[in-house]
């Protein structure tokens, strides 16, 4: 079992510098469930703040992964249409700060709603974090609210889109379901 400690917290990109271990970052759209993943896979719902309201995360944390030695990665979700125009040019360009030239990036977590069609922010992300050469680690949030079918239909559509040799981690904060395979992924990517 591995202990996540929250170690740093950067709200702007020159609060970037002097991060030198592996990270896995886990990025998507607002209120898709990132930070209840990173409580999910920490064993603690205290870890990070979660809200049913989106926009909840408003910078990039840092959990170390113990014994591990690399960290995994809390982004601001992306296409929170709510909050003004020069907040959400703020987070991306923290976003692409962070993921562009960190050569100590070893994979994204690319986290996909389970109920919705891939959405267009989604492709853009998946495209960019490809075009960078970061190996991508899809999984499907919040499956608990979903039938089997429905969750086989998306899980093919990401496939192909994605063009994956395993199918999306099927995931659920709530159930617990696909942690461990997540973990699994996650350690297998983080160390070499
Ligand atoms: N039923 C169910 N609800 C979930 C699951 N994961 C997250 N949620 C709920 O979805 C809402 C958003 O979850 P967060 O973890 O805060 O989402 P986030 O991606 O961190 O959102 P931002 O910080 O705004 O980017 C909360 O109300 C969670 O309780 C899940 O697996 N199942
Ligand atoms: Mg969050």
């Amino acid at each position: 079992m591995y202990k996540l400690i929250l170690e740093k917290t950067a709200y702007t990109p020159a609060q970037l510098s002097g991060i030198d271990i592996p990270q896995i970052a886990l990025a998507g759209r607002s209120n898709v469930g990132k930070s209840s993943l990173i409580n999910t896979l920490g064993g603690s719902k205290k870890l990070a703040r979660t809200s049913s309201s989106p926009g909840k995360t408003r910078s990039i944390n840092f959990y170390m992964v113990q014994p591990s030695g690399f960290s995994l990665v809390d982004l601001p979700g992306y296409g929170y249409a709510k909050c003004s125009k020069t907040e959400r040019e703020k987070w991306s360009r923290l976003i692409e700060a962070y993921i562009q030239d960190n050569f100590q990036l070893k994979a994204v977590v690319h986290l996909l709603d389970s109920r919705l069609e891939p959405q267009a922010l989604d492709l853009e992300l998946s495209h960019y974090v490809q075009s960078l050469n970061i190996p991508i680690l899809p999984v499907l949030t919040k499956s608990d609210k979903c039938k089997q079918k429905q969750l086989t239909a998306i899980s093919r559509t990401w496939s192909k889109i994605l063009g994956l040799n395993c199918p999306p981690v099927v995931f659920s904060a709530k159930t617990g379901a696909g942690r461990d395979k997540l973990w699994e992924l996650i350690i297998e990517s983080a160390t070499p």
